[in-house]
């Protein structure tokens, strides 16, 4: 098997685990945050800098490099790890969910789904044996299911109908995977807010038996305490020797959520996107430096960070690379942004280790700022 779980523990206080994920390039220690590389990079981060910061998975897009540069390209360049010069391990999402969030004119079918490619409007088509030989070409350790994330809200008939179809996609997942040995298909719960469809869809996808399973359609709009509620009854229903993966969530609060509630992994694009506008995350809540309050303070990003650009660079520096569109600015807030994530999730650990996630959980949703009305 490519991809392997190790239990260590649970929190006594949440119920949290504390694991290790081993994989063909390398393990990491699970809660996880996996900072989003959609076109072989992390956006202004070299990998030598990621690396600086304790990142060691990164996520891709096949969607993406499907279009460009095409994964034959890639294929060719020894994989993607050998084309970006990036030895850690690599996850890469299936192009379904890209499909559904970039492309508007798409048509779905059982065979797969027709849509315009977002660049140049040529007509294009994603099929579960499509996805999962773009993703063998690419060689990424951990390879997404081709699976419907739904928009919020569906009703109940079109979910059941989507769930099923999703159940259907990944048998044609597994049976089209040509490195079961090299690489590890992950399987991806659907079934929106409802219960009765999370249990329909666990109970399909566990029965086939993935190395990895991932929670999808969360943060697609619904409230917080909807998707807590989800997490609630869904994470009881996957198997306890095996890693969970929440797709697409990363804001500081429902890392520490998720994680409460038993998941493993998580990415997001919110760290590195918010900061090429100026925004950083810090222990006392998100902080726009590029505001003009800023202008004259002398003070660095976070007081408690000790990141490289915490250590070396002030607000005001920031702010003024920032507005005057230098590169630099936004590589340091970049920089600053996943240290603060990738510190969160080892403070997360830390706590599930002393079995007091959930005070953990307390103090910092109350410095963060998440408890004030
Ligand atoms: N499916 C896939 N990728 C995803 C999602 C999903 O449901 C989400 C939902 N938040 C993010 N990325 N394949
Ligand atoms: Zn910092």
């Amino acid at each position: 098997m490519a991809i392997t779980y190790e239990l260590i523990k649970t929190c006594k206080q949440t119920g949290a685990r504390l694991g290790k994920v081993h994989t063909p390039h390398g393990s990491f220690e699970t809660p996880v945050f996996m900072p989003v590389g959609t076109l072989a990079t992390v956006k202004t981060m070299a990998p030598e800098e990621l690396k600086e910061i304790g990142a060691n998975i990164i996520l891709s897009n096949t969607y993406h490099l499907w279009l460009r540069p095409g994964e034959d390209v890639v294929e060719e360049a020894g994989g993607l790890h050998k084309f970006m010069n990036w030895d850690g391990s690599i996850l890469t999402d299936s192009g379904g969910f890209q499909v559904f969030s970039l492309s508007d004119m798409r048509q779905i079918e059982e065979e797969g789904v027709h849509f315009r490619n977002h660049i140049s409007g040529a007509k294009l088509f994603l099929s579960p044996e499509k996805a999962m030989h773009i993703q063998n070409s690419l060689g990424s350790d951990i390879m997404m299911a081709f699976d419907e994330c739904p928009p919020y809200p569906a009703s109940y008939d079109y979910m059941k109908a989507s769930v099923e179809r999703t159940s259907r996609w990944a048998e044609r997942c597994l049976e089209a995977h040509q490195k079961p040995g090299q690489q590890g298909l992950f399987g991806i719960i659907q079934g929106g807010e409802y219960e009765e469809l999370r249990k329909q869809s666990a109970r399909d996808l566990t029965s086939l038996d993935f190395p990895g399973y991932a929670i999808g359609g969360l943060s697609v709009g619904e409230p917080k305490d909807v998707m807590n509620k989800v997490l609630d009854f869904t994470t009881p229903l996957l198997p306890d020797e095996k890693p969970r993966y929440l797709m697409g969530v990363g804001s500081p609060d429902s890392l520490v959520d998720g994680a409460m509630r038993g998941v493993d992994m998580f990415d997001c694009v919110l760290p590195t996107r918010i900061a090429r506008n100026g925004t950083c995350m810090t222990s006392n809540g998100r902080l726009v430096v590029r505001n003009a309050k800023f202008a004259k303070d002398f003070t660095p990003i976070d007081e408690n960070c000790d990141c490289y650009t915490c250590r070396n660079y002030t607000k005001a520096y920031i702010r003024h690379l920032i507005k005057a569109n230098e590169t630099l600015g936004i590589r340091l807030t970049t920089y600053h942004n996943l240290y603060f994530l990738v510190k969160l999730m080892g403070q997360v650990r830390n706590a599930i280790k002393e079995d007091r996630l959930g005070d953990f959980r307390d103090e910092f949703f109350e410095q963060y700022g998440f408890n004030k009305p």
